[in-house]
């Protein structure tokens, strides 16, 4: 389904009054609104074909209804999605999960929900049906050779897959590690998997980045093969220039200082990707922003204030992706949740001060610098964000709408209450 434009504009008009007030008032306060506002337009999160369908814990899985049978649904829903938000101009795709069987029609369909094609991601993680060695032991680390080269030439494949689509960057994500102390040899996993990556890296296009995804822990409980920022580091640098560190924010140990990372990172010129969902214990995979939103604006000012170290454009310069599997909510309205606490994040860390900031900092005024944050941090960007969205021709309360319309009643409608989204 698609909305129609006069749906979106009744939505609009009903909210306009009420809109511009809160919006004008806060912009009298806001220093080069419409700057920010510019950026925010430009900025696009990419959503994963695995997050469209509701997901599971190892315990159950409750399906909601109207789920994406295909790689066409779910590029349905996400043009959907795009419609309320205009943010999510961008699909994330799994192999195998989803096959592009036909590339020349996907892309077609693609681009008529002005979708583009992020990072493809490879799967060594699962055994397929018909697959000839197993990843129970592990895949690019694997102590049989053959093993390894299999999982090798499944990336490629999914390269070549990525190719033909016009994306232009491959997420590596491992389920490689050990459950028990003596279970590897540390050394020659690492080793292992760094010659496997070569010869994957060895087959990217010119133009292509490869994302090294680190998780402190999961499905493997002793060691991870790319544990930590660290060991992702590690490949990255060892890889070459191509080759970049991938922060899912779920995959650190507890209390870990992920804006700290995040800076170091792209110092070094090796920070690639993002992974957004927010936790409270582990790899929650939660909406983001539902648990530590300090957090998330904290990552953001560090990304802010980096990138433009850099003179790297804040669009472009990395690639922005949700990664959440969400087990209660309804899935495309935890992804509208998720898009708006990132735009959020982002406008707040427009609006620090940076040059004031600083001028704290070298007087070691940590009050003021907390301040300056925090003012940031506490001022209600949400009429921003939505006035960024209302000039983009997106509505200005996405969930509302979507509620308002039936969406999701329209989907079961349409595909049946038993639907099953392939994925996590
Ligand atoms: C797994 O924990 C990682 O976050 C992956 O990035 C991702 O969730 C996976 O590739 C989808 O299963
Ligand atoms: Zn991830
Ligand atoms: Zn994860």
């Amino acid at each position: 389904m698609r909305l129609e434009k006069y749906q979106i504009d009744e939505h609009n008009d009903k909210l306009a009054q009420q809109h511009k007030r809160k919006f004008e008032f806060l912009a009298q306060d806001v220093q080069g609104v419409e700057e920010i506002i510019q950026k925010l337009i430009k900025f696009q999160i990419a959503i994963p074909s695995w997050a469209l369908g509701t997901g599971g814990t190892r315990f159950g899985r409750f399906s909601g209804g109207g789920e994406p049978r295909n790689l066409e649904e779910k590029m349905e829903d996400i043009g959907l999605l795009h419609q309320l938000n205009q943010s999510s101009g961008a699909i994330s795709l799994h192999i195998p999960w989803d096959i592009p069987e036909n590339a020349a029609s996907v892309k077609a369909l693609a681009a008529q929900y002005g979708l583009k094609f992020d990072a493809v991601n490879s799967n060594t993680f699962q055994d397929q049906p018909n697959q000839q060695h197993s990843y129970k032991f592990g895949s690019l680390q694997h102590v049989d050779k053959a093993v390894r080269k299999q999982a090798i030439e499944h990336n490629i494949e999914v390269i070549r897959h990525g190719v033909e689509l016009g994306s232009d960057s491959l997420t590596v994500w491992l389920a490689d590690g050990s459950s028990f102390p003596g279970q590897l040899n540390f050394r020659n996993a690492f080793n292992n998997t760094l010659e496997s990556l070569q010869e994957i890296y060895a087959a990217l296009p010119d133009n292509w980045k490869v994302f090294v995804e680190y998780k402190a822990f999961e499905p493997n409980f002793y060691s991870m093969s790319v544990g930590d920022w660290g060991q992702s580091l590690l490949y990255a640098n060892k890889l070459g220039s191509k080759a970049y560190t991938l922060v899912d924010l779920g995959h650190h140990l507890p209390n870990a200082n992920i804006e700290q990372i995040v800076a170091l990172l792209l110092n070094e010129g090796k920070l690639g990707g993002f992974h957004f969902n927010d936790s409270k214990y582990g790899d929650d995979d939660l909406t983001t922003g539902s648990i530590k939103p300090y957090q998330l604006f904290l990552i953001f000012n560090e990304l802010v204030e980096g990138m433009d170290a850099k003179g790297m454009d804040h669009a472009t310069g990395l690639g922005w992706m949700i990664d959440a599997s969400h087990n209660i909510k309804d899935p495309l309205e935890d992804l509208l949740q998720s898009v708006e606490a990132i735009m959020m994040a982002y406008t707040q860390a427009l609006l620090v001060d940076k040059k004031a900031l600083e001028q704290a900092r070298l007087e070691n005024d940590v009050v003021r610098c907390q301040e300056i944050l925090q003012h940031a941090f506490r001022t209600d960007v949400r009429a921003i964000v939505a006035e960024a969205r209302l000039r983009s021709n997106a509505a200005l309360n996405p969930v509302q709408l979507y509620r308002d319309l039936k969406v999701r009643e329209s989907l079961v409608a349409g595909r049946g209450q038993k639907t099953v989204a392939t994925g996590l």
